[in-house]
């Protein structure tokens, strides 16, 4: 992890100071505003305010910050984003269950704020209700700022301090690591001895999918595939069996074809979504292979109909993950079964790492501190 943000006992400094800082969007294709804002409190009993500890910034927050969802998201201005948030509980309400959650405990907030009783959540999605609000992707304001209030305790995981668990390395599992872990476990049954699974783009989704392939799908060969050297040679460490450089190989088929003698890729994670990596995915499946998208890049799906049917190929989305994949996330990290490819930022150089995002130059992901 590369960080140089002293954080030590950062819990118990509390000044009770009652103001707020926080990095807001107040216009779209704007910088984003570093202000002072007023300390969320309590107003209903199921509540938590948690002093924000990390917060990973997502691309989402890009397509956000950009203004490209303002159709899609209605979300009055203006909002603090970040969906991707750990911290330390600060303060609980009155109905929140005595003995779960104490002052100082180190959370992970699960982002898919769901209504708690519609068919998806009582099946386990409420990252899928149809009611569901997401920390600073909705009109709750997110984590890039020093407090965040979470609607429900039912929404937090707590990680006990034993683990040693950073918060730096906690956060980005709430999505970049839960989001490919959804993807890859759609998909596992099909990747027995003889088989692949590529995972395009290695960012902060796919530098835990490659690990995920491995863990989940340990008899299938992992080929990580991006148009960045320095991308892929993080892949390779981080297990992936081959490599394919998009902007080395003249015909991604043939290429692909090569690698997987004649048989073509079972199983796709796209984490990039752009319409050319579904058009490439399309083009490299194999028979009965299954695309799975999970990246929000492009507008389209755009395959093409006739070569799909005749191969029986699929085309899969997944939305972010559920609560208890985010359990089973932790779990592993717990374990030390992932690495986490993590690089902090101050909360006052949002904007600086935001630049470095867009421009495809954050390694795994960027966590925002507050300071
Ligand atoms: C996108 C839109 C809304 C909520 C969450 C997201 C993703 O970042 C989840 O992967
Ligand atoms: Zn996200």
């Amino acid at each position: 992890m590369t960080s140089n943000i002293d954080r030590s006992n950062k819990a118990a400094n509390d000044t009770g100071d009652s103001s707020n800082k926080a990095a807001r969007i107040h216009k779209y294709q704007n910088p984003l505003t570093i202000e002072k804002i007023a300390k969320p409190s309590i107003t209903s009993g199921q509540q938590v305010l948690v002093k924000v500890a990390a917060s990973g910034l997502c691309h989402s927050d890009l397509h956000l910050i950009n203004g490209e969802w303002k159709d899609m998201l209605t979300i009055p201005l203006p909002i603090t984003p970040g969906h991707e948030v750990a911290g330390w509980v600060e303060e609980v309400g009155d109905s929140v269950p005595q003995g779960i959650l104490d002052k100082g405990d180190l959370v992970a907030i699960f982002g898919g704020w769901g209504c708690g009783v519609c068919f998806h959540c009582k099946g386990g999605d409420e990252q899928l209700c149809k009611f569901a609000t997401w920390p600073g992707l909705s009109s709750f304001d997110g984590g890039f700022s020093e407090y965040i209030l979470v609607p429900s305790y039912r929404f937090l995981i707590k990680v006990d301090k034993k683990y040693r668990l950073k918060p730096e390395e906690l956060a980005p599992l709430t999505d970049a690591g839960l989001t490919p872990y959804r993807a890859i476990k759609k998909v596992r049954h099909l990747l027995g001895p003889g088989t692949s699974i590529a995972v395009v783009g290695i960012g902060g989704l796919g530098t835990y999918g490659v690990q995920y392939a491995k863990i989940l799908a340990p008899n299938s060969n992992t080929i990580a595939i991006d148009h960045s050297d320095a991308k892929l040679q993080l892949a390779e460490k981080l297990g992936a069996d081959r490599t394919l450089n998009l902007k080395e190989c003249q015909d991604i088929k043939s290429e692909i074809f090569k690698i997987t003698e004649e048989k073509g890729v079972n199983a796709i994670i796209d984490c990039v979504g752009a319409e050319e990596t579904i058009r490439d995915s399309a083009r490299i499946l194999s028979k009965s292979g299954v695309l799975v998208v999970v990246g929000l890049f492009g507008n389209q799906i755009g395959i093409p109909l006739s070569s799909s049917v005749f191969n029986e190929n699929q085309v899969q989305c997944s939305f972010w993950g559920n609560y208890n994949e985010l359990c089973e996330v932790i779990e592993l990290a717990k374990q030390c079964k992932i690495k986490q490819i993590v690089r902090a930022f101050s909360l006052n150089a949002i904007n600086e790492a935001i630049g470095l995002l867009r421009s495809g130059e954050v390694e795994g992901r960027a966590i925002i501190v507050p300071e």
